[in-house]
């Protein structure tokens, strides 16, 4: 049982040693994995089983059966609905990293929609409650509860009921007041069946394709694993790799998850600096398709006021916080 004022999950800072109760000093409590109710909602464990084995199916159909020019489809809806999460609901509304005007933001709803990851005003909101709380019982994929809730537990279970003490603390008027936003949510039950799955099945019969064959590669598999890419920001990239930015954060730094989300991998730097549109220090475009998107949506001014770091910023924290592991260690060395 945790000391009494404790938030399972995050660093607590208290007022004596209740650990040892030897010392009148403050002390650092790690944060702890406190045993807490699963409220299992079966509804959503059946549908993501189900939708998961579907996956596997149409995988097996990209692999072999499918036509090429299909799968190539299923490449691109996965390009366009990666975007509508990393560009759209991450870099544009949830942190307001740069502005977009109306057709960009017109495309980038149409995007997300695809993605079906719940409307942006909610996931914004998810996201605001990540960053703000992060890895306390009011980040709603707290890591420090394990890979599996990071990853997908956290939508099978009902939300902890810290998220919706703390969730007045976060301010989304701004994303309220954009009228696509609420047309979005308003009529999201229409507009994602028909963008998510039925549209990415009959396009392909277009060139010939079988509805069966579009139905479970474009839109089912393409789904999964959209689906479990982005979780793995939430499971992996708080788990496995380097902390150049900060080393007193879970979130790290990982290349392989950067190249399958479209460069939203470089997770320590994003929780450390998450103003920056970028989400990267450096922006390599091979790592980071969701800048090459963004900076050319600048090109056509479709995109402004992209908001980033200064060099000296962060090579300032790298040396206050960092773990070592940044080049600029190596650049010290030298002088
Ligand atoms: C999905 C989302 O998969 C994935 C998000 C990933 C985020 C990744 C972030 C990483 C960075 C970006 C990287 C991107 C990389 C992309 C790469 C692409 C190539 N604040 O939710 P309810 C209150 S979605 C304030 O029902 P339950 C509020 O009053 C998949 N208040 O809670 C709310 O009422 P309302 C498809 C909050 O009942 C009420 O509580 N979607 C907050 O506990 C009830 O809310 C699904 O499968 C808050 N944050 O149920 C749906 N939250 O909304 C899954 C709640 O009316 N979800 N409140 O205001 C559910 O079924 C349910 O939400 C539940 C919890 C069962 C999980
Ligand atoms: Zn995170
Ligand atoms: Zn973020």
């Amino acid at each position: 049982m945790p000391p009494q004022g404790q938030q399972a999950g995050s660093w607590v800072l208290y007022e004596t040693d209740t650990v040892n109760n030897d010392s009148d000093a403050p002390v650092l409590v790690p944060p702890s994995a406190e045993k807490r109710v699963w409220k299992i909602v079966w509804r959503n464990v059946i549908l993501f089983v189900l939708l998961h084995i579907g996956g596997v199916y149409g995988a097996y159909l990209f692999l072999t059966k499918a036509m090429w020019t299909t799968c190539l489809f299923a490449v691109f809806l996965y390009l366009c609905s990666g975007l509508g999460i990393t560009a759209g609901a991450h870099r544009l509304w949830a942190h307001k990293s740069y502005k977009a005007r109306l057709p960009l933001r017109l495309l980038l709803t149409l995007f997300n929609t695809l993605a079906f990851q719940d409307a942006v005003l909610d996931w914004a909101r998810d996201h605001r409650m990540h960053h703000k709380y992060s890895e306390t019982d009011a980040d709603p994929h707290n890591a420090t509860r394990g890979f599996f809730f990071s990853h997908v537990g956290w939508l099978l279970v009902r939300k902890h009921p810290e998220i919706k003490a703390k969730g007045h603390t976060i301010d989304m008027s701004d994303l309220w007041a954009d009228p696509i936003l609420r047309f979005q949510k308003k009529y999201y039950l229409a507009l994602m069946p028909l963008i998510c799955f039925i549209l990415p099945s009959y396009i392909p019969t277009l060139w010939g394709e079988s509805a069966w064959n579009a139905y479970w590669v474009c839109a089912i598999f393409r789904y999964v694993y959209v689906l479990n890419v982005t979780w793995l920001v939430n499971s992996a990239a708080h788990k496995w790799g380097s902390k150049p930015y900060d080393k007193n954060i879970n979130p790290v730094e990982t290349k392989p998850v950067s190249l399958v989300v479209l460069g939203e991998g470089f997770h320590n730097y994003h929780h450390t600096f998450p103003w920056d549109y970028k989400t990267a220090e450096l922006g390599d475009y091979s790592l980071n398709f969701s800048k090459l998107f963004i900076d050319f949506m600048a090109s056509i001014g479709w995109a402004y006021d992209l908001k980033t770091v200064s060099a000296e910023v962060v090579e300032k924290r790298v040396k206050r916080t960092g773990d070592g592991s940044h080049h600029v260690w190596g650049w010290d060395d030298k002088d």
